[in-house]
């Protein structure tokens, strides 16, 4: 049966960080093609609705850690803290599969970049889910040390704000709409990227509240995947409208 293996933990994570820095090297420049980067003078690629895209697109990163945590023999019973962040995880990416796609109204998403999305969830899935499962080890009263606690915080806040931001998004359009608008409400008002913003917070809280090595590694992984994207965005904005409001930032509210 499975054991931990340090240096896979190592390795994987490693590979995570340098997958990080290829795309903040390649999505600073030109933003991933997607949504509303995606080129319309190219000849048409692949699509997949939205719906069907996301869900496949997510559902390992959900699948991967749950049976990990389901199957492993002899089930790990001690510590809680294990069971509680893998869970956490879980709960993010149950939310990412079975909710957010069923209510999203994108337009249709390239095949090819399903199919690396896809990929890079089942990666990410069992890395985190490998290392909280077989290999964190954390004394008994890790849920009351003030890194678990303030870093479930920051989960929180931040998957409420993501959540919350993708809802105003959401309302921007009719069922079968697939126009841009300006963002209103919420942290939009401070950052074109409000729900990019709270992933972000989210991860960064799930690393915290984990202390580990693939946790900072996706956390890092999210902002240089999603941070240039956010900042891709806000350029769009102001090319687009006119009216855009000037004190509005790209991804961190007052700064940046
Ligand atoms: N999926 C994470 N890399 C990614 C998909 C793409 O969950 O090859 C990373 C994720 C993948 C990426 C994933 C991994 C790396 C890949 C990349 C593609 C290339 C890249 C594979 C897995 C790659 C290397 C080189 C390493 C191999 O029509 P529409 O779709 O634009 O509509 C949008 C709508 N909307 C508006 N509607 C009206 N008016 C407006 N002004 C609007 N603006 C937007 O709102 C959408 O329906 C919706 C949201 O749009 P948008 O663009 O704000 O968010 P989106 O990027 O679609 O993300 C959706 C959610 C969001 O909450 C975000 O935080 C989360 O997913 N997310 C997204 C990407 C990655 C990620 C989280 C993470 O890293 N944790």
């Amino acid at each position: 049966s499975m054991q931990c293996f340090p240096g896979l933990v190592l390795a994987l994570s490693s590979l995570l960080g340098a997958l990080a820095l290829l795309q903040l090297s390649l999505y600073l420049r030109v933003p991933s093609r997607y949504g509303k980067h995606e080129e319309r003078l190219c000849r048409p690629r692949g699509r997949l609705p939205a719906r069907c895209a996301w869900f496949l697109q997510e559902l390992p990163s959900f699948l991967v850690p749950a049976l990990l945590l389901a199957l492993r023999s002899p089930p790990r019973l001690e510590p809680l803290g294990c069971r509680l962040l893998c869970c956490l995880f879980c709960w993010h990416y149950f939310y990412r599969t079975f909710i957010y796609p069923f209510f999203t109204r994108g337009r249709p998403f390239p095949l090819q970049l399903l199919f690396f999305g896809m990929l890079f969830c089942i990666y990410n899935g069992f890395l985190q889910g490998y290392y909280l499962i077989y290999c964190a080890e954390y004394p008994n009263d890790w849920c009351t040390d003030i890194r678990f606690t303030s870093g479930l915080l920051l989960f929180l806040l931040g998957m409420g704000i993501n959540i919350h931001s993708d809802l105003l998004l959401r309302q921007l359009r009719k069922p079968g709409e697939v126009t841009y608008k300006i963002p209103q409400g919420g942290l939009f008002t401070y950052v074109s990227g409000a729900n990019y913003f709270g992933e972000i917070v989210e991860w960064f809280g799930f690393a915290i509240a984990t202390w580990s090595l693939p946790a900072f590694a996706f956390a890092f992984f999210t902002l240089c995947c999603i941070g240039p994207r956010a900042y891709h965005h806000h350029r769009y904005y102001l090319k687009t409208f006119t009216d855009y409001p000037k004190s509005r930032k790209a991804l961190i509210p007052f700064v940046f």
